[in-house]
């Protein structure tokens, strides 16, 4: 996955901004966790230049504090478990693991492009994040040695087999433990390496929970649409779904034409701490979106994501134990007709009383982290947000 990304063009807007307003302005919107910064990077692998080298830096960090905190993780776990570690050495380096965790948050008060970027990929602006990098040294041993103790070992089994519940409340856990841990420990030999290059698929796998404010501007080929012409320039804003950073999305919506709110499939089985079902306050949270003044001229298109997570759900659970009016079998289709067609309901109710129907809104599933996937479903998106045929374009569900 993330393979298509290395073959795309670049083109004239990888630089800094456009001094024209761009054709379409769109803004990512969703629940915290839901892959927003992940569609959001795929533009920049897609129609950027991929990622610079100080974005590879930054990730490089990034990718090693997501290892450290799933090496801990599975400490903690471990001792919820009953499961305690033997070796006295192994006790040691833990302690070492655990002051060394936080040297490697990335400091975006060092790092003049990170918040607020503009799209600039000013290469020649020192990173002092990078040279503090050069100078820190990887506790490669460390790791190693506490990953490969037969205790960390045991409760890593359990943790990627599904055999263990992570407390529901614990949402900064459940997110190590879903999102960076299987990817990060999976590619431990590589992340450890003080040679190591983060690949295109890193930086789409890494988990780190937007607090900024981040745009980029591409220009992307449409689809022949017959009327517009085939280039378009777009620009993009990511911002956090945590509750504190939603207090930002109206002061940025003034300028978008187009929301994107991204919703998590994978979320249909987590119950909230308030016993409230998660999927369903997503789909909330995009009523209230709609519904909101502040985003009345925005066209709407919802992607549900982590279809990919959903599949496999569906392995062993059943959509019906989780929402209570779903009546279809245990096919992944049915899951995907039921959720789309319960988004459509709303968005069509929703536009007709905020907006006399006027307004554009769709619903797709995507995998964030497939590189083809997402550019077709983003070309076809702003084809349609271009064109007041939206739906004549078969992406949508
Ligand atoms: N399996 C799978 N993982 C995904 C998908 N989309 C995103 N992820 C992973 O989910 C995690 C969270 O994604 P983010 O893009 O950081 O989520 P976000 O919506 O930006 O979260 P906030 O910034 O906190 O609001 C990352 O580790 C991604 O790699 C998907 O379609 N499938
Ligand atoms: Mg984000």
């Amino acid at each position: 996955m993330g393979g298509g990304a290395s073959k795309k063009k670049c083109n004239e807007t990888c630089g800094p901004l456009p001094a024209r307003k761009p054709d379409v302005d769109m803004i990512l919107l969703g629940a915290p966790s839901v892959g927003k910064s992940t569609i959001f990077r795929q533009m920049k692998l897609l129609f950027r230049n991929g990622l610079t080298t100080k974005e590879r830096t930054r990730l490089t960090f990034e990718l090693r504090q997501n290892l450290l905190l799933s090496i801990l993780k599975l400490d903690e776990i471990g001792l919820t478990m009953g499961f305690f570690i033997e070796d006295e050495e192994v006790e040691e380096a833990i302690t070492r693991l655990k002051m060394a965790v936080t040297d490697y948050d990335y400091d975006e008060r060092d790092d003049e492009n990170a918040v607020e970027n503009q799209g600039l990929q000013n290469e020649s602006v020192v990173d002092p994040n990078a040279e503090r990098l050069q100078e820190l040294e990887f506790p490669s041993e460390d790791v190693m040695q506490v990953f490969k103790d037969p205790t960390i070992q045991k409760v890593y089994q359990h943790v990627i087999s599904g055999t263990f519940e992570l407390d529901q409340s614990d949402s900064a856990g459940r997110e190590i433990v879903q999102e960076a841990l299987p990817y990060v420990l999976r590619n431990i030999e590589r992340i450890i390496d003080p040679e190591m290059i983060p690949s295109d698929d890193d930086c789409l796998h890494l988990r780190r929970m937007t607090t900024g404010v981040e745009k980029i501007t591409y220009s992307v080929t449409l689809k022949n649409t017959g009327k517009y012409s085939s280039s378009l320039l777009c620009m993009c804003t990511d911002i956090g779904g945590q509750a504190q950073e939603q207090t930002k999305w109206e002061v940025h919506s003034k300028t978008a034409d187009l929301i994107v709110f991204v919703a998590s499939l994978a979320d249909f089985d987590r119950i909230l701490p308030d016993g409230s079902n998660s999927f369903t306050m997503q789909l909330q949270l995009l009523n209230q979106v709609i519904c909101a003044p502040c985003f009345y001229h925005c066209n709407v298109i919802v992607l549900l994501n982590k279809q990919d997570i959903l599949i496999e759900k569906l392995k062993t659970k059943n959509l019906a134990d989780y929402i209570e009016d779903f009546g279809g079998s245990t096919k992944v289709e049915d899951a995907v007709m039921y959720v789309q067609e319960k988004c459509q309901i709303m968005l069509e109710q929703d536009a007709e009383k905020c907006t006399n129907g006027s307004r554009q809104v769709q619903t797709v599933t995507t995998c964030a982290l497939d590189s083809n996937m997402v550019e077709n479903v983003l070309i076809g998106a702003l084809s349609a947000a271009t064109c007041s045929a939206i739906s004549s374009f078969g992406l949508f569900g």
